[in-house]
């Protein structure tokens, strides 16, 4: 079966997070994705929270599978040579280096579109333009910008990051869309463009209900929240609304059997309105189908807290899955919640391929998390991450023709690989 990016060819400049999930997914979609690293450095990923002394580490290869590495180094005249001439026979380049060093390099939008017209130009900064552009941005950096952290946590606590990576994995897939709505434009136009995607500006993507709060708040309370029911005050901005959901429809985490020796075991639980009956029943409060202090959305809103310690007292007397069996039969939206070890030994996730054991020459097996987009007529097999530069000669020689002499020649001069010092005098 063929893949839906079979053809296209990256030229992946990425480092760290945000951009390399923005090629695995491309790579994972058929693209042939060429990762240009440092000359004996690479990935600075390769060696950070290494788990396997002399293998890559965990963080690089869950986020380079199904690509090649080749090493250059495009500070070196022929290793900017060579470069030019993959920008050359490239479709798309793609990265997230900080503001400026692509120009540094000599490698604008004017000449990278000069040396290749149809070529797409990605990037991921950390900040649009205005006054933080020049920045330097990480994950939490972004989550902190864009609205996530100031509406995350508890009523009274400080504001709170989250574990997923919104800001690099979130506005990496934002760029891989970028890219291939770009690709599709080509197709008419014959033109590449340049593509670019603000860390700050991913996150608030993501984080637009809390935007949209932040405007209902000037009309008045915001009466799904919990603050409102337990009669705080809002202030002027959105405030940390704790595990309350994001929707009409009120949830809460609560404690499942078990839970004063786990720390997962819980459940959300939704109290969604067409499935109330069921609710009441379930937790065996059926007079609460009639009683006008219960039985509207809007009569429940403010006792809300009180309608979920009384669940909790039935989801505790219950494992969190025994819960989620019970409830889902009456099709009340709940979800117990998963730890990574649960996630990592699921055999229904290993099924679908969004769990995937790989096989690595220096690491031996390991996990890693396989394409989340499911389509009919284009597989994501995935495969381990490369080494470093385990491509080089072969990219050199196949894709732009150099021959073996030329290949050693450019190693020799510390274009591809690193410069040897010569052996300190006796
Ligand atoms: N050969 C020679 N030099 C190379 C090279 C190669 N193959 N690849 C990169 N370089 C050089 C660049 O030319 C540049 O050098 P100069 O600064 O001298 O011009 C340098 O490496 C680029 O490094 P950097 O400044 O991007 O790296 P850093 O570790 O200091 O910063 C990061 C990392 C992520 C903070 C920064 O790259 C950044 O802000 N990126 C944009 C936002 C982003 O993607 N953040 C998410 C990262 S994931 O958490």
């Amino acid at each position: 079966m063929s893949q839906a990016l079979k053809g296209v060819r990256i030229l992946d400049f990425t480092h760290v997070q945000s951009g390399p999930t923005c090629t695995q997914l491309l790579a994972w979609f058929g693209a042939d994705c060429i990762k240009v690293e440092r000359p004996g450095v690479g990935d600075i990923t390769r060696g950070q929270l290494v788990d396997v002394p002399g293998a890559d580490s965990l963080y690089f290869t869950m986020l380079n599978s199904n690509k090649r590495s080749i090493t250059l180094d495009t500070k070196n005249k022929k290793g900017m040579e060579v470069l030019e001439r993959l920008i050359k026979e490239c479709d798309v380049m793609v990265e997230n280096f900080a503001p400026g060093a692509m120009d540094r390099m000599g490698l604008t939008w004017e000449r990278v579109h000069e040396l290749n017209p149809r070529m797409i130009y990605a990037s991921v900064k950390g900040f649009g333009p205005g006054p933080y552009e020049e920045c330097k941005v990480y994950e939490n950096v972004a989550q902190c910008t864009g609205g996530a952290a100031s509406t995350t946590g508890f009523l009274g606590g400080p504001p709170l990051v989250t574990g997923a990576q919104i800001g690099d994995s979130g506005t990496g897939l934002h760029l891989a869309l970028g890219i291939v709505a770009a690709l599709y434009q080509r197709n008419t136009s014959g033109k590449g463009q340049r593509v670019t995607c603000a860390m700050q500006d991913g996150v608030l993507n993501l984080c637009r209900v809390k935007l949209r709060d932040q405007q209902r708040l000037e009309k008045g309370p915001l009466t799904e929240y919990s603050q409102y029911g337990e009669n705080i005050p809002f202030g002027e901005a959105v405030p940390r609304a704790g595990n309350d959901s994001g929707g009409g429809q009120p949830g809460w985490i609560l404690k499942c059997k078990g839970w004063e020796t786990d720390p997962d075991a819980y459940i959300y639980f939704i109290t969604q309105a067409p499935v109330w009956n069921e609710i009441c029943d379930v937790i065996g409060e059926p007079t609460w189908k009639t009683d006008p202090d219960y039985a509207t959305p809007k009569a429940r809103l403010p006792r809300l807290k009180a309608i979920f310690a009384r669940i909790e007292e039935w989801t505790m007397s219950k494992t969190k899955l025994e819960a989620m069996d019970i409830l889902n039969e009456f099709d009340i939206p709940c979800g117990p919640i998963l730890s990574m070890k649960e996630i990592a030994e699921d055999q229904s996730l290993r099924a679908t391929g969004t769990v995937v054991e790989v096989d690595h020459p220096k690491r031996g097996k390991y996990l890693t998390v396989g394409n989340p987009i499911k389509m009919s007529d284009s597989p994501a097999d995935v495969k381990r991450s490369p080494l470093l530069g385990e491509h080089t000669d072969e990219v050199l020689r196949d894709l732009l023709g150099y021959s073996v002499d030329e290949i050693a020649m450019l190693k020799q001069i510390g274009a591809t690989a690193p410069v040897k010092k010569p052996a300190a005098a006796e």
